[in-house]
């Protein structure tokens, strides 16, 4: 939901569910990364903190320092913050802006996937490693080869192959790459590198991982998304585009690609019937909440289905402080998603 938008909204009168609604209160917490282990769910959020960095449409104000673990019994318990399990000091090739993270699970072994900037200021995407779900995360001194851009989503296929999917434009940078290396160039705008409205839209990027999931098996590709007639979704479809926020889930066989349309505020999502698509537009799963950001996650808990999103009611509106939710997510007979409106009953 854009800031105008937010400035006429009255928090007192604001469905109280809305707020109490937070997982966690005693933190900020956003871009929850939701997976069942061993019978319970563990969410890897971002841990938002006010750093006092000046708002910027590069999201410099999104100077995050570290990773907690949230940990739940079921979707309807109490949701439990298990600490510190990765701060950015003890990442040697990053500086800062510890953005939205995953996880995954190998034999016993947790990875945890995120981004950071490096110290010339260019996003990758590091790996930390853990004998428990909760950390703390011992992180690899480098980054992974060849990456590049935010918001990792790492899915385990059912052949037991591991694919990232990634990349946000804006302050992501994933509009600075695509020639291949990265495009310094001035200015700073964050759609300064953006094609043009009429050319196919940047698209997430998806990699399959080595068998120890610390690098990339391939190079990176285009995670497409088609329009009704086929073609590829164009960068000028603000409600339809990818923005960031990648997430992969499974459902009945196929595979459900979804992420954010940032600047548009929904959570949209596409299908294919391989993990590489070419995806087709299928609508929309979450309308608009508080804040300008939105990201998710999707998880089956139970033989039922999860939303896992943020917004920034619990800070009434301040963008950058946010916290994470939980809602039902059903499908209609065609596997089609109902789309969650976040402050109706
Ligand atoms: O939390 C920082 C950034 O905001 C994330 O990386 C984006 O997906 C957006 O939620």
């Amino acid at each position: 939901m854009p800031e105008d938008d937010i400035q006429h909204i009255n928090f007192d009168e604001l469905n109280k569910k809305a707020i109490s609604q937070a997982l966690i209160t005693n933190i900020f917490t956003a871009d929850p990364s939701a997976h069942v282990f061993n019978g319970k769910i563990y969410i890897y959020p971002s841990h938002d903190v006010d750093a006092g960095e000046a708002f910027d449409d590069l999201g410099s104000h999104f100077a995050m320092e570290d990773y907690h673990v949230i940990s739940m019994d079921s979707p309807i318990s109490d949701a439990k913050d298990n600490g510190i399990a990765l701060h950015v000091s003890d990442v040697p090739w990053a500086e800062k802006q510890m953005w939205a993270p995953d996880a995954n699970e190998k034999n016993g072994t947790y990875y945890l996937f995120f981004p950071a900037k490096d110290h010339d200021g260019i996003f990758r995407i590091g790996v930390a490693i853990s004998d428990s779900p909760t950390g703390p995360f011992k992180a690899e001194p480098e980054a992974i080869k060849e990456s590049f851009s935010i918001d990792p989503a790492v899915f385990k296929d059912e052949d037991g192959s591991y694919y990232m999917y990634f990349g946000g434009i804006w302050g992501g940078q994933l509009q600075r790459w695509q020639t291949g290396t990265f495009n310094a160039s001035q200015p700073e705008s964050p759609t300064a590198h953006l094609p043009n409205d009429d050319k196919p839209a940047l698209c997430a990027k998806i990699a399959k991982l080595t068998s120890d999931l610390l690098q990339f098996i391939e190079a990176p590709k285009d995670v497409v998304i088609t329009d009704e007639n086929g073609k590829a979704l164009l960068q000028g479809d603000n409600d339809r585009r990818f923005f960031e926020a990648s997430w992969m889930h499974k459902y009945n066989n196929k595979y459900y690609f979804s992420y954010s349309t940032g600047d548009t505020h929904f959570i949209c999502y596409a299908i294919a019937d391989n993990p590489y698509g070419p995806f087709s537009y299928a609508g929309r799963i979450l309308n608009p909440v508080i804040g300008w950001t939105s990201h998710h996650s999707i998880v089956e808990f139970n033989g039922d289905w999860y939303l896992f999103y943020h917004d920034s009611s619990l800070s009434k509106g301040v963008t950058h402080l946010r916290s994470i939710k939980v809602d039902k997510i059903d499908y209609d007979e065609n596997g089609l998603i109902k789309t969650i409106n976040p402050y109706n009953d």
